[in-house]
C-alpha cells in the first residue's frame, strides 16, 4: 500500500474522524493489504501522536476521545478479517485478557486480543475496569493457560500486581502464566510483580504468548 494511504490512516486518528478511518480500512482490505500493516503503519502511529499532543497540552480529553472513536471504527472493519485469518487452524492456547480495575483504556488490549486470536489463541476478553478476583475466577472457569493484564495509567499499574496475587491466592499460579502490558509498563515492572512476561506491543505479545506456551508444554512433558 502506498505510504500516503498509511499517512491518511494516521491522520484520520489525529483528526478523530471515524468515517474516514473506517473507509480507509475498507479500502485497504479491498486492496489486499494485511490488516496488521494498516494497524502498525497507519492507525497506531496516529494514536501515538495523539498521546504526545495530549501530554504537551496541545490536545484535550474530548480530542482524545474522538481519536479513540476513530481507532475503534477502523478496528471494527479490520478485526473480523484478522480473526478470520486465525480461526481456521487448531488452538494455540487459552488466554484471559482484561484492563485492570480503575482503568478504562481498551484499544491496546483489544489489539492484543485480536492479534492473539489471529494466531490461534482462544481469547476471553473481560473488558475494562476488571477486578483482580474476576481475572482469577475466569482463569479457573476456562482453564486459562495465560492471563494478560493491561494498564495504561501509572496509578492502575499496581493493580497488575493484585492480579498476580489473586491468582496466587486461588492456587492457580503454578499453571497460569501472567503477561502484562500497557504504555507505562516495563520489563522491570513485570519482574518486580513476579509476572511471567511483558510485551511492548501486540505483535510481541503474540511472540511472548507462544514462548510461554512452549515453556508450559516442556514443563509438563
Ligand atoms: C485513547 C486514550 C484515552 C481514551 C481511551 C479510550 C478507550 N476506549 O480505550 C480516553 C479518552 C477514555 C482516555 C481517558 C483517560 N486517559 Co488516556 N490515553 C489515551 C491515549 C491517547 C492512547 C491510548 C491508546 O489507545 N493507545 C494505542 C494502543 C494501540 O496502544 P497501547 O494502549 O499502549 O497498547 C499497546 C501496548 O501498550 C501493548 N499492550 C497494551 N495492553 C497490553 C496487555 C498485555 C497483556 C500485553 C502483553 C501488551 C499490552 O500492546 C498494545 C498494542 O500494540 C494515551 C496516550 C499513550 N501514549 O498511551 C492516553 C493516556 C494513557 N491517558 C492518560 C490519562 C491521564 C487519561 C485520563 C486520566 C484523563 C483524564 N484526565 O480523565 C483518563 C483515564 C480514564 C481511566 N480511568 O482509565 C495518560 C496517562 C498518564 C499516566 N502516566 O498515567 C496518557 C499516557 C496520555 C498522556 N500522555 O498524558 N484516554
Amino acid at each position: 500500500m502506498p505510504n500516503h494511504t498509511f499517512a491518511a490512516m494516521r491522520q484520520s486518528i489525529i483528526d478523530g474522524a471515524p468515517d474516514t478511518a473506517s473507509s480507509l480500512a475498507q479500502q485497504s482490505l479491498a486492496e489486499d493489504i494485511a490488516p496488521i500493516e494498516s494497524i502498525n503503519n497507519g492507525y497506531v502511529l496516529g494514536m501515538h501522536n495523539v498521546g504526545e499532543q495530549f501530554a504537551r497540552g496541545q490536545m484535550f480529553l474530548p480530542d482524545m476521545m474522538a481519536s479513540a472513536e476513530a481507532m475503534r471504527a477502523a478496528m471494527a472493519v479490520l478485526d473480523p478479517e484478522l480473526r478470520r485469518l486465525g480461526a481456521e487452524r487448531p488452538m494455540a492456547g487459552v488466554v484471559v485478557l482484561g484492563t485492570t480495575k480503575g482503568d478504562i483504556h481498551e484499544i491496546g488490549k483489544i489489539l492484543v486480543g485480536t492479534m492473539l486470536t489471529a494466531h490461534r489463541f482462544q481469547v476471553h476478553d473481560l473488558g475494562v475496569d476488571v477486578a483482580s478476583e474476576k481475572f482469577a475466577a475466569k482463569a479457573r472457569e476456562v482453564k486459562a493457560d495465560i492471563v494478560g493484564v493491561s494498564a495504561l495509567l501509572t496509578t492502575t499499574m499496581r493493580n497488575q500486581r493484585a492480579v498476580v496475587e489473586a491468582l496466587e491466592k486461588e492456587g492457580l499460579r503454578a499453571r497460569v502464566k501472567i503477561i502484562v502490558g500497557g504504555a507505562p509498563v516495563t520489563h522491570r515492572w513485570a519482574e518486580e510483580i513476579r509476572a511471567d512476561g511483558y510485551a511492548k506491543d501486540a505483535m510481541n505479545a503474540v511472540v511472548l504468548a507462544q514462548e510461554l506456551m512452549q515453556q508450559k508444554l516442556l514443563s509438563v512433558s
